[in-house]
């Protein structure tokens, strides 16, 4: 037993009796009948009592901060397992790891056990959450707020080589993470009707009178920042209906009526929509949007009459990011917040907005591109709708009577799509709306600037700025391979997870032998590590000596998964014509979701598989090349993926990904990368050197001008005889069991389509994979390689980025948390506040 005393001396002490008193108190059970889940339930609780007084004196803080919050609104956050990241922000993960040895528990299984948050589909919502790390560590004060989806992400199984999607139940297990704050519950309305009338003073106003309300409950996770007193909160809402039964109904005997009006409000935030890149435009999905946005802005706005008699500064108490259009429809909800129950003119309520609002652009893909039916948004939103069309027409008059002499550019830039079915095309509500727009890589702002967004940036010719994508450290680094980070700490200092430009030091290094020998050691027992789960997972063995060339992201036809796949099929006929051949030993590892949806997504996934079937077996390869499914890829998986590649392969095609984000991760953790000139890549190919980057594939201006030219894959099917056989291969059967038509569709959209250029880049990519395999032959130059692509990686930092949002965008600066209150109140301490229940 430990005593008392002792504990107030001994922290390690102290740590394992708040274990101790979570399991009992908390959990209602002893060692005895304690489950892993206890554990991890107690463990990750006393975590957040640790926690907790940073985030009292942060909350407070904020509450009456004079500086500007930010406030990001994101229809996803994809937050990844909470206990190891905030044991490190916390600086705790020691103490913690001491005191479950001495209890005799284990951290690392605890650890594993978190069923991590699947908030969100892929790139978009990660970045959310990197950019929550961020903002914490550079002290910015800061809410995320979004949705608190029941269910997130589906689980992804692979059954004889098809992917099955299962319900992620991860709020079973009970979230220690969450505060939920009833108090703080709004009440947003949806359908109905309005009704104008001219006020006292002659003043035009509408009332809303909404069909149906719904209630937001909101539940808030502490986002500490890193070894900062910062601790930021993620807002995430749930929807519940205002009451449980409707006693109107109930008398009349509709009980059914009643009971489907409470499950009607709560489905709102019942499920991720698990679709990346393609719009769907179905009525849940715009009641998610809506929802979430009202609810944040009436938090906001209570927020801000804490300190401020009015609105008329709202704009300089918050900056509201928007993440891609998801979040869009919060523009006409201020404007109708500020006119209709606030009182102001439209002018006034106009000004107010759009210096409130920014918005982020995360794709170039048309058919990602929101619109919703007029219809439809008038039937949900009817005020809304009118406020949009009154800006709309507003804007249309400036357009006409600045650029007179284009006819056609209302037409273009209207936020009223008036072909076929009219619907509201909410980037351009988004781009009229907001104070500034941003791309998320050089490329795809110039994209957007010259085509996509080209007659807004005509319009407005400072609006739109770039601000590169980056990814935190502190998860991608520090977290996931503290091998590597151990080898970096000795080089380049303490600091560098939050000044990542110094990881510059290690260029010099890059010459020093010892030095490669124990990069390489880092390395190889990453891949190990990554094989050993492998092995677990799929069965397929892994040589952790082959080269370990990895494609992990979301499955998509413009990511070209099917492309990789055909050189694996080159490989494989090049080893079947020569079974004596000399290659490189390859794995070749996958992972990733495809959208339910997704017809040709979900048959790559079966390509992939079936290759890694025939390859795997085939006694002619002898384990030369190997190819691995992973499973369910997500953050937690993830963490093994990225420290463990050689080879990252980012092979979209030019001008189709927005910057991407997992080609950051890899290249920090030393992986050479593979890539076209799109997105990122093409700024991340200048950091490292043209030299230290394995480039092909057809160039933006390229691609267009061979659309232009006219495509023809057959011919490049009928004229290239490595690829003519690779796509037989697959036609014959021979990856599906001998089932000719199971990959027919495929086959065919490539021949006679194509539209994401696979056959065009084909040649291109196998002769650069060539190359690759050269490089890999002469460890120490490719040790070298990767040493030099590490140590020009700081740019890619997500501080970089938020410190260019603070800058550009939102004109804040950092407010660092003073600690005001105690700061772990014990027994016997008063509260040093006055002691009435207050507001916030
Ligand atoms: C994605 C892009 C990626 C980009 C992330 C984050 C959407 C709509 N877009 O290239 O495809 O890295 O956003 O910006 O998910």
């Amino acid at each position: 037993m430990i005593n008392e005393h002792e504990t107030d001396r001994d922290p390690v002490a102290r740590t394992r009796r708040a274990f101790a008193y979570k399991l009992f108190f908390q959990q209602g059970v002893l060692p005895f009948n304690a489950s892993l889940n206890d554990y991890f339930l107690a463990v990750s609780a006393a975590l957040r009592d640790r926690m907790q007084g940073l985030y009292i004196n942060s909350m407070a803080a904020l509450r009456e901060s004079k500086s500007r919050i930010v406030c990001y609104f994101s229809a996803e956050f994809l937050m990844g397992p909470q206990l190891e990241n905030n044991l490190l922000s916390l600086g705790l993960a020691d103490e913690f790891a001491r005191a479950a040895e001495e209890s005799g528990l284990d951290l690392q299984q605890i650890i594993a056990h978190e069923e991590e948050p699947g908030l969100g589909n892929g790139g978009l919502g990660r970045l959310a959450a990197c950019y929550l790390d961020s903002l914490a560590t550079l002290e910015i004060p800061a809410i995320g707020y979004g949705i608190r989806y029941e269910f997130g992400m589906f689980d992804q199984a692979i059954d004889n080589g098809w992917q099955r999607e299962m319900s992620d139940r991860w709020l079973q297990p009970g979230n220690p993470w969450e505060f939920k704050k009833p108090d703080f519950a709004v009440e947003v309305g949806f359908g109905g009707h309005t009704e104008s009338w001219f006020d006292e003073a002659g003043r035009y106003r509408v009332r809303w009178t909404p069909g149906t309300v719904v209630k937001g409950i909101p539940y808030d996770t502490p986002i500490p920042g890193y070894r900062v007193h910062t601790v930021n909160t993620l807002r995430l809402w749930s929807a519940e209906a205002p009451k449980s039964f409707d006693f109107a109904d109930f008398n009349v005997g509709d009980y059914f009526g009643a009971v489907e009006e409470k499950i009607h409000a709560e489905n709102i935030t019942k499920v991720l929509y698990p679709n990346d890149e393609q719009f769907q435009g179905k009525a849940l999905r715009l009641r998610q949007q809506y929802f979430f946005v009202a609810c944040s802005l009436r938090d906001m706005i209570r927020l801000h009459l804490l300190q401020h008699p009015n609105l008329d500064n709202f704009h300089e108490h918050f900056a509201v990011q928007l993440n891609d259009t998801h979040p869009a429809i919060a523009v006409p909800e201020l404007l109708r917040l500020l006119i209709d129950l606030h009182g102001y003119d439209w002018e006034r309520a106009w000004a107010i907005t759009t210096a409130t609002f920014h918005y982020t652009n995360h794709t170039l893909l048309p058919e990602a591109l929101e619109k919703w039916p007029v219809h439809l948004l008038g039937d949900l939103l009817p005020r809304h709708l009118e406020i949009i069309l009154e800006i709309n027409s507003r804007f249309l008059d400036e357009v006409q009577s600045r650029f007179p002499e284009d006819a056609d550019l209302p037409r273009r830039v209207s936020i009223i799509d008036e072909t076929n079915d009219r619907s509201v095309r909410m980037a351009h509500l988004a781009c009229v709306a907001c104070q500034r727009i941003n791309g998320v890589a050089a490329l795809h702002t110039r994209l957007l600037m010259e085509r996509t967004l080209a007659d807004f940036h005509r319009i407005w010719t400072d609006k739109l700025v770039n601000i590169t994508n980056g990814v935190t450290p502190r998860r991608w680094l520090l977290l996931s391979n503290p091998g590597l980070s151990e080898l970096i700490g000795e080089v380049a200092g303490t600091g560098w997870p939050t000044d990542l430009d110094r990881l510059c030091e290690l260029a010099p290094l890059a010459e020093n032998a010892d030095f490669r020998a124990r990069w390489r050691a880092v390395k190889r027992a990453n891949k190990e590590r990554l094989a050993h789960t492998l092995q677990e997972r799929t069965g397929v063995v892994l040589d952790p000596a082959a080269l370990f060339d990895i494609q992990v992201k979301r499955i998509h036809e413009y990511k070209r998964q099917h492309l990789n796949v055909l050189h694996i099929i080159t490989l494989y006929n090049r080893l079947r014509r020569d079974p004596g051949l000399e290659i490189v030993p390859r794995a070749f590892i996958f992972g990733g979701k495809a959208a339910p949806g997704y017809f040709l997504a979900k048959r790559i996934i079966r390509l992939i598989n079936g290759v890694a079937e025939v390859v795997n077996n085939d006694p002619i390869v002898d384990g030369r090349l190997r190819v691995a499914f992973y499973p369910d890829f997500n953050v937690k998986n993830a963490h093994q993926v990225y420290p463990a590649a050689d080879l990252s392969e980012q092979i979209s095609t030019a001008g189709k990904e927005a910057s991407g984000t997992g080609n950051m991760k890899f290249a920090m953790n030393g992986a050479l990368t593979i890539g076209t000139l799109d997105g990122a890549n093409v700024e991340i190919r200048e950091a490292v050197g043209a030299d230290n980057f394995f480039l092909f594939g057809l160039r933006v201006e390229e691609v267009e001008a061979l659309w232009a030219a006219g495509y023809r894959p057959r011919t490049l099917y009928e004229e290239n005889p490595e690829l003519r056989e690779a796509m037989d291969l697959i036609a014959s059967g021979s990856f599906s069991g001998g089932d000719r038509d199971l990959f027919r569709p495929l086959v065919d959209n490539l021949l006679d389509h194509d539209p994401f250029l696979v056959l065009a880049d084909y040649q291109a990519y196998v002769d650069c994979q060539q190359q690759v395999e050269t490089a890999f032959r002469d460890p120490e130059r490719w040790t070298a390689m990767a040493i030099r692509t590490v140590s020009r990686m700081g740019r890619f930092s997500s501080d970089r980025s938020i410190a260019e949002y603070c800058e550009q965008v939102w004109r804040v600066g950092p407010a660092p948390v003073p600690l005001r209150y105690e700061h772990m109140p014990r027994e016997g301490v008063v509260f040093p506040w006055p002691g009435q229940p207050s507001e916030t």
